[in-house]
C-alpha cells in the first residue's frame, strides 16, 4: 500500500454513494462527496506549497469540511495538528511555534489575532468557518476532485497532538500512521463495528477520543455518523432512535441520566455505549443499566497511546474497571521507583507497549526518554492494579492532573499564571469533585505579606492566558499552604478540605 492510513480509512470508500455523515439539517454527505472535498483540499494545500511532512495547525469549529481537512492531510502526507477551539492566542502561539507549522487554519473570527502570529512564525494562514466558508474552501473549490495520494509508510508521522505536562509546557505527541490505523482496526473488531453502524458523534474532533477513536473506527468499519457540532442533549435524544452506537466522556452519560426523556425505549435501537477519557463512576454505570438495560463499555486510553484497554464486548463489563489490555497491547504494573514489575494485585504505575504507542515528543528527547523506555514501554503516569480476573483498575494518578469533562488540565500551567499575579506569593491548583464535569479546578492563593490580591483582576489575567475550561471555578485565599516535613505542598490535604465545595447544596 502506498499510504496505509489514507488507503485504509478513506481510499477504501472511493466511489461509494452511501452516507458517511448525517447532518442535523437532515442532509447527508456521501463518502464520494466527502472524498472529493478532501481531494480538492489536498490539491489546494499542495498548490499553496505544502510538502510531505509539513505540519498543519488547525483550530476550527467541528464541521464536515474540518474532517475533510484531516483526510486531505492524510492524502497529501501532511501532519495534522488539531487544536482545542478554547485555546487562547497565547496558547496557540506556543503550539504553532513549537511544531514549526507551515500552515495555520483558523476561524475567520480569529484571523486578526492570528495573522501576526503566522507572519512572525513564517506560517501561511487560511480560514475555515463552522459553516464551511472561508479561504480554505474558496481556494479548494475550483481544484480537481482527484488527488494522487502521496506515498507514506506505516512508520511515518500522521498527526501531532499536544499534551500538557507536569512542568507546565505542552509536548507534541508524534503519532504515526500505524499508531492510528492499528488501533482503529483493533477497536473495530473488539467493539464489533460494521458498515451498518450509525454512530452518534457529539465529541470534539481535536482530541483522540472524537477523531482517532470515534471517527477512525467508523471509517475503518465503513459505517456512518450523525455528526453534531457539539454535545447537545436535545439533538442526542432526537437522533438516538436512528443510531446504533455512541462514544462519550462520563459527562455525556450523567447528563443523559439527568433527562427523563432518556428511557429504555429511546435506547432500544442502540447496541453500544462507550465511555472514556475520565473515570466513569460505578454509580453511573449501575444507574445507566437500570434505566436502559445497556451496560456502558468503559475503555482506557491516552493521547500518546490511543486506546490501551477495553471492557469486553461479550462478557462482563465490570463497573469501576477499564477492562483488559487490547490485543497487541502489553500492560504491566510497576514500582514507580525501580520500574520492577509488581506482583499481580499490587497497585503501581501502569506501563504499556504496543503498535499504538507513539513515537515520542516532538523535539523533546529528554522528555521522551523520561516517559518512553528504550524497550518500548510507555510510563502512563496512571496508577492501577490488575485484579484476579485480569481486569485493569485505575486507582489514581502519579501525575498532577485534573480531568474536567474529559479535558486534561495540568495544575502547574495554571499555577505559573497565578504565581505571576500582583500580591500572590504562591499558589496551589487542585481538582475537586464536580457533579457535571467529574472534577473541576480550584485555585488556592497565598497573598504576599500585607497585601490583598484582587481576585477579579486575577480571574481576568487567567482569562487572557488560558483556555476557559482551565480557569479556576473559584479562588481561595489562605495564609499558608499545608506542607509536609520535606516542605512539599500537600495537595491531598487541600483536596480533602475542599472536596465538597461543588457537590453540596
Ligand atoms: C466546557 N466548559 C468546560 C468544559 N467544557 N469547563 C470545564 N471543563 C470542560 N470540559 C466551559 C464552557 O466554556 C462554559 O463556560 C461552561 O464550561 C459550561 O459549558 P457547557 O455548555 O455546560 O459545556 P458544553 O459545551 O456542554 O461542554 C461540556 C462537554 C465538553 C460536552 C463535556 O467539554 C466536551 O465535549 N468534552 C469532551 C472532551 C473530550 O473529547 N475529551 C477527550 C480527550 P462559560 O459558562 O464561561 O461560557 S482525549 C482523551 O482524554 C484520551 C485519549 C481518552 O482516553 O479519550
Ligand atoms: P490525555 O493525555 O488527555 O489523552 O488523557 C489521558 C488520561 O485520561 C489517562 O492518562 C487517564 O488518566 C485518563 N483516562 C482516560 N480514560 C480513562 C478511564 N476510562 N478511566 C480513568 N481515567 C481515564
Amino acid at each position: 500500500m502506498s499510504n496505509p492510513l489514507y488507503d485504509s480509512l478513506f481510499g477504501v470508500h472511493a466511489g461509494k454513494t452511501t452516507p458517511f455523515l448525517h447532518l442535523l439539517d437532515g442532509s447527508t454527505i456521501t463518502h464520494l462527496d466527502f472524498l472529493e472535498t478532501a481531494a480538492k483540499t489536498a490539491n489546494f494545500l499542495t498548490q499553496r506549497g505544502l510538502v510531505t511532512g509539513d505540519r498543519v495547525a488547525v483550530q476550527v469549529q467541528k464541521s464536515p469540511e474540518a474532517l475533510a481537512l484531516y483526510a486531505a492531510c492524510a492524502q497529501a502526507g501532511l501532519v495534522f495538528l488539531p487544536l482545542n477551539t478554547a485555546y487562547t492566542v497565547d496558547e496557540l502561539t506556543y503550539f504553532i511555534d513549537n511544531s514549526g507549522a507551515s500552515l495555520i487554519v483558523c476561524d475567520e473570527k480569529s484571523k486578526a489575532e492570528l495573522a501576526p502570529v503566522a507572519q512572525s512564525l513564517n506560517a501561511k494562514l487560511e480560514t475555515l468557518n463552522a459553516d464551511g466558508g472561508g479561504s480554505l474552501m474558496d481556494g479548494s473549490a475550483g481544484m480537481p476532485t482527484v488527488f494522487a495520494t502521496v506515498e507514506r509508510s506505516a512508520d511515518d508521522l500522521a498527526a501531532f497532538l499536544y499534551t500538557s505536562g507536569t512542568t507546565g509546557r505542552s509536548k507534541g505527541a508524534m503519532l504515526t500512521q500505524d499508531n492510528l490505523l492499528s488501533n482503529a482496526e483493533t477497536l473495530v473488531k473488539e467493539w464489533r463495528f460494521t458498515d451498518k453502524d450509525v454512530l452518534l458523534h457529539a465529541l470534539p474532533i481535536f482530541h483522540t477520543h472524537g477523531l482517532f477513536v470515534a471517527t477512525n473506527v467508523t471509517l475503518a468499519a465503513g459505517g456512518s455518523m450523525v455528526f453534531m457540532p457539539k454535545f447537545d442533549l436535545d439533538e442526542i435524544i432526537k437522533h438516538m432512535p436512528d443510531a446504533t452506537s455512541m462514544m462519550g466522556v462520563p459527562t455525556f452519560y450523567t447528563r443523559l441520566l439527568g433527562d427523563e426523556r432518556f428511557t429504555k425505549d429511546l435506547a432500544a435501537h442502540m447496541r453500544l455505549f462507550v465511555s472514556g477519557s475520565a473515570p466513569l463512576l460505578a454509580e453511573t454505570h449501575v444507574q445507566f443499566e437500570n434505566r436502559t438495560g445497556h451496560r456502558i463499555l468503559e475503555r482506557y486510553g491516552m493521547t500518546e497511546t490511543n486506546m490501551n484497554t477495553s471492557n469486553p464486548y461479550d462478557g462482563e463489563r465490570r463497573a469501576g474497571t477499564v477492562g483488559f489490555p487490547l490485543p497487541g497491547v502489553e500492560l504491566k504494573i510497576t514500582n514507580p521507583d525501580t520500574g520492577e514489575t509488581l506482583p499481580q494485585g499490587d497497585v503501581g504505575q501502569i506501563e504499556v507497549r504496543g503498535p499504538n504507542v507513539f513515537k515520542g515528543y516532538w523535539q523533546m528527547p529528554e522528555k521522551t526518554a523520561a516517559e518512553l523506555r528504550a524497550d518500548g514501554f510507555f510510563i502512563t503516569g496512571d496508577l492501577g492494579r490488575i485484579d484476579e480476573d485480569g481486569y485493569v483498575h485505575i486507582v489514581g494518578r502519579n501525575k498532577d492532573l485534573i480531568i474536567s469533562g474529559g479535558y486534561n488540565i495540568y495544575p502547574k500551567e495554571i499555577e505559573l499564571v497565578l504565581d505571576d499575579q500582583p500580591g500572590v506569593l504562591e499558589s496551589a491548583v487542585i481538582g475537586v469533585p464536580h457533579p457535571d464535569f467529574g472534577e473541576t479546578v480550584l485555585g488556592v492563593l497565598v497573598p504576599e505579606k500585607g497585601t490583598e490580591p484582587d481576585l477579579d483582576e486575577i480571574h481576568e489575567a487567567v482569562k487572557h492566558s488560558l483556555a476557559r475550561f482551565k480557569h479556576p471555578r473559584k479562588l481561595i485565599l489562605l495564609d499558608e499552604l499545608p506542607r509536609n516535613t520535606m516542605g512539599k505542598v500537600q495537595k491531598n490535604v487541600l483536596r480533602d478540605t475542599y472536596k465538597d465545595m461543588f457537590t453540596q447544596g
